[in-house]
Parts: structure tokens; C-alpha cells; sequence
């Protein structure tokens, strides 16, 4: 009876010796499928990413090529790239004059407040609806010294009693982004800021041939939204050729200041999106044409989409 039992647990023994290996095997199956798909997933985005790189040079190139005199959205560059076939996916891509929008980091020169940039983010801000005060918190974040420039202004004192606290960079922002970490820029006034403004590596002219009708209106004194878009409309049909053009065509009484604005550009954000089988990548690059020699990029990242 008992050899009869012993005979019993033994066969259990093996069929669940049998069962476990079994139930081992279909899971390095399945482990191993997922180790294949994952390496695949990671080729495939290798793939992506190597393809929109080339996209960005390729942006590069084209504006190599174009006249530098003059930079307006007829031209070759500002026209998007239609989804080409790359190496089994396809791959998307366009430029952006960065210097349409309004340089934050012109608020800050050589370590110190800029008033006449001051008041062109003003008058952006007002258009906005979004409290100007904030400007002395960004100039305080960016200029060298460690003074509280009233109303609305912080530095060290402010942002080291914070939960963690922080520093105030006391240098130019590397990033629109940035502004989270400076006094009085909540996420909604970063929104509404965000389609006129960017953070370039040096002091730029705005563009008047790309400027939207909002940054036309704070570059310019007393320029209302009706006249900003005739402006658009006529720059449309005929880019401003110089700034005397653009000087000649604004309505009485309005002006801009004649060191504030150019017809050209150095700084160009050029983005493309990748497609390969499963996977999306899209990337932005910074690009720097100089007046001589080949356009630089002088920043690549790849963003959350
Ligand atoms: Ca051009
Ligand atoms: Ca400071």
C-alpha cells in the first residue's frame, strides 16, 4: 500500500516537475519575445532617431543656400518638409525663424537690465493680459547682481526660502522652460507667454518679415492689432525688403526703435518627426547661421510628444 502511495507522489512529483518546466519554458518564451520586441523597439528608434538627425541637417543645408539679406516665410526654408519614406517609416519636418519672437534673454546685457527690452516685453504683457511685474522677477533672475528690483523682483532671499529651496541663476535663461523656476511665472502666464517668446544665446533683432502681430505690437509704440495684421498681410504678398521699408509703412505715430528690429535672421529652430514601424521620435534643434560660413547647430534634443 505504502509503495503504492510512494508510486503516486512520485508520478505527482514528475507531472509537476513537468508542469513547472513547462510553465518555465513559456515564460522565457515569453520573456525572451519581450527581450526580441524591446531590442527591435530599440533599433527601430536608433533608426527614427538617426533619421530625423539627418532631417535637421538637412534643414541646415537648405538654409546654407538661402540669401541671408533678407528671411521671410515665402522663402524655401519656411516651407514644411512633406513626409518623405525613410528606411521603412517616414520622416517630417519644418523651420522656424526664432528671431519672430521675442528674446527674453535681450532683457539682460552684459549682466545688466535692459530698459528698452523691458519695455517691449511690456507691452507684450499688457496685450497679454499677464501682470508686467514679473519682468523685474526675470531681470533679477538673469542680471549678475543680487539686488531686489521692486515691484515684483526677487533674487537669493526670495528662492532660498523656498521648499527646496534654490538659487537665482544670475545668468541668461537656456531655456523658455526655465521660467518656472523665476518668481511670478505660474503655469498659465507661461502658456500665454510661450507662442511669442524664446531664450537665444545672444542679443537678437526681431524678425519683422516672421513676427506674429503680438510681437509686432510690442516692438512697436503705439501699433494696434488692426494695423499689426494690414502689416502681415502686405508682408505677405511683399516681404520687407529693409528696415526702411518696414520704417515707411507703419502708420503715423508709430515707431520702433531702429536698433530693436532687422528683415534677417541668425537663429532658426528646426523640428522633424520620425516614423519607424512602432515607433515616434520627434526632435528640436537650435540652429545658428552665422553671416559667413555653414549654419551650425548649436543644440539637438528630442522632445515628449
Ligand atoms: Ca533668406
Ligand atoms: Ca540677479
Amino acid at each position: 500500500m505504502s509503495t503504492c502511495r510512494e508510486q503516486g507522489a512520485a508520478v505527482i512529483t514528475a507531472m509537476l516537475v513537468v508542469a513547472l518546466a513547462a510553465t518555465a519554458a513559456s515564460f522565457m518564451m515569453w520573456q525572451n519575445h519581450l527581450w526580441l520586441r524591446q531590442v527591435e523597439n530599440l533599433d527601430h528608434q536608433a533608426q527614427a532617431r538617426w533619421i530625423a538627425r539627418a532631417a535637421v541637417q538637412w534643414g541646415a543645408a537648405i538654409l546654407d543656400e538661402d540669401s541671408r539679406d533678407i528671411d521671410h516665410e515665402n522663402e524655401k526654408w519656411a516651407a514644411s518638409l512633406p513626409p518623405l519614406s525613410a528606411e521603412g517609416g517616414e520622416v517630417t519636418g519644418f523651420i522656424k525663424d526664432a528671431q519672430g519672437l521675442i528674446n527674453l534673454n535681450n532683457l539682460v546685457r552684459n549682466g545688466k537690465r535692459n530698459q528698452s527690452d523691458v519695455v517691449i516685453l511690456t507691452r507684450l504683457m499688457i496685450a497679454l493680459e499677464i501682470s508686467p511685474d514679473s519682468i523685474n522677477a526675470l531681470a533679477d533672475w538673469m542680471d549678475a547682481d543680487n539686488e531686489i528690483t521692486s515691484p515684483g523682483g526677487a533674487e537669493d532671499m526670495q528662492y532660498l526660502a523656498l521648499e527646496p529651496p534654490y538659487r537665482a541663476a544670475n545668468r541668461i535663461l537656456e531655456d523658455v522652460g526655465e521660467l518656472y523656476r523665476v518668481q511670478g511665472f505660474k503655469r498659465d502666464t507661461i502658456l500665454k507667454l510661450q507662442p511669442f517668446v524664446t531664450a537665444l544665446p545672444a542679443d537678437t533683432t526681431i524678425n519683422v518679415n516672421t513676427a506674429p502681430a503680438e510681437v509686432l505690437m510690442a516692438l512697436c509704440s503705439g501699433l494696434q492689432l488692426a494695423d499689426a495684421m494690414v502689416l502681415i498681410k502686405r508682408r505677405n504678398s511683399q516681404a520687407f525688403k529693409d528696415k526702411a521699408d518696414f520704417q515707411k509703412q507703419l502708420p503715423q505715430g508709430v515707431q520702433a526703435r531702429d536698433e530693436d528690429y532687422n528683415v534677417s535672421s541668425r537663429f532658426f529652430y528646426a523640428s522633424a518627426i520620425s516614423r519607424n514601424e512602432r515607433v515616434q521620435v520627434a526632435f528640436q534643434a537650435l540652429l545658428e547661421r552665422p553671416d559667413q560660413g555653414k549654419t551650425k547647430t548649436l543644440w539637438l534634443k528630442q522632445i515628449e510628444e
